[in-house]
């Protein structure tokens, strides 16, 4: 990576940083990354995706769509898109395979608003940043119009959890909603980041029932857990989100399986570090190149089928 990048895998960056990255990529790979602005946050941020090729001009291929980020305090998520892409485009050649029939669609900050609100006021926030009644901002992760506030959301808009004044009434989430609908039929794979607690989640986040395809929602997580296990003897769980964590309905995972039609939807929640959601700025780097083992596992298991 050149020194003239403005990230690095060392330090945790600010959305600007973030966004003049992803620019930077498309004017130096112009053949293989185009980067396009696809809305606004709710203070204004321009909320940037990058779509990855291998440059040989085919139309049409099937899509990766990696997010990250739509929790703002839980800042190794977004480090870790950036190293999907850093490994995508700057580390192009090792990685082919992984886009010769496929796009990786990539939207590394969903919630930049709270993002940067993390990095200026409090640490801890999860939410978006528009007022909702007494207090501001929604939970991302609730806002999702499938099966929307039935279970593990908060009505209350000061709850760290709170679903929304109505579904998808976030900029935000809006932008995700329009980006996965636009893939439906092509979008094969979801893959949402979190952290923190190693796990990975398949639907349903709404109900303790499994979706009747869960085997090959299964067979995905477990190639990344047993990657990821091999590699650094981290422990990954797999499960449905209900099953092994806690019910939680509005959750993007559930409406890019449910309503978006794609087929693979799992939601990966990193490691820790010794704080939670802070781990140390050594730590970042371990972790991603972790994560992205455990990514490029999945990878291979939906692009083979
Ligand atoms: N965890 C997820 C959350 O939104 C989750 C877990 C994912 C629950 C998908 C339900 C569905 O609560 C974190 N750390 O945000
Ligand atoms: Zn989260």
């Amino acid at each position: 990576r050149g020194a003239d990048r403005s990230i690095s895998f060392t330090a945790f960056h600010r959305h600007a940083e973030i966004n003049a990255y992803l620019d930077e990529l498309a004017k130096a790979y112009a053949s293989r990354v185009r980067v396009e602005t696809v809305g606004k946050s709710y203070e204004g941020r321009d909320i940037k995706t990058i779509t990855i090729s291998n440059g040989d001009g085919k139309s049409g291929k099937n899509v990766i769509f990696l997010d990250a980020g739509i929790h703002a305090r839980e800042w190794i998520a977004p480090a870790g898109a950036l190293y999907v892409i850093y490994q995508l485009v700057e580390n192009f050649i090792p990685n082919a395979d992984l886009l010769k029939n496929y796009e990786w669609v990539i939207l590394p900050v969903v919630n930049p608003d709270g993002y940067e609100y993390t990095h200026t006021d409090s640490r801890m926030w999860r939410k978006t940043r528009k007022p909702a009644g007494t207090c501001k901002g929604t939970d991302g992760n609730r806002n999702f119009d499938f099966h929307w506030g039935e279970v593990g959301a908060s009505s209350s808009s000061c709850a760290d959890t709170y679903k929304g004044q109505t579904a998808f009434s976030e900029p935000e989430t809006q932008i995700v909603r329009d980006l996965l609908l636009g893939l439906t039929g092509r979008g094969k794979f979801y893959l949402t980041l979190h952290s923190y607690g190693n796990y990975l989640l398949y639907p349903w986040g709404w109900t303790s029932d499994l979706p009747s395809s869960w085997r090959a929602l299964d067979e995905v997580a477990q190639a990344g857990a047993a990657a990821i296990k091999s590699s650094t003897g981290t422990k990954y769980t797999v499960g449905s989100s209900t099953n092994v964590l806690y019910a939680a309905a509005g959750g993007s995972d559930d409406y890019a399986f449910a309503t978006a039609k794609f087929p693979i939807s799992i939601t990966m929640e990193l490691p820790a570090g010794g704080t939670g959601f802070n781990p140390s700025t050594a730590q970042i780097l371990p972790f991603v190149t972790e994560t992205w083992t455990g990514i490029k596992a999945m990878a291979k298991v939906v692009l083979n089928k």
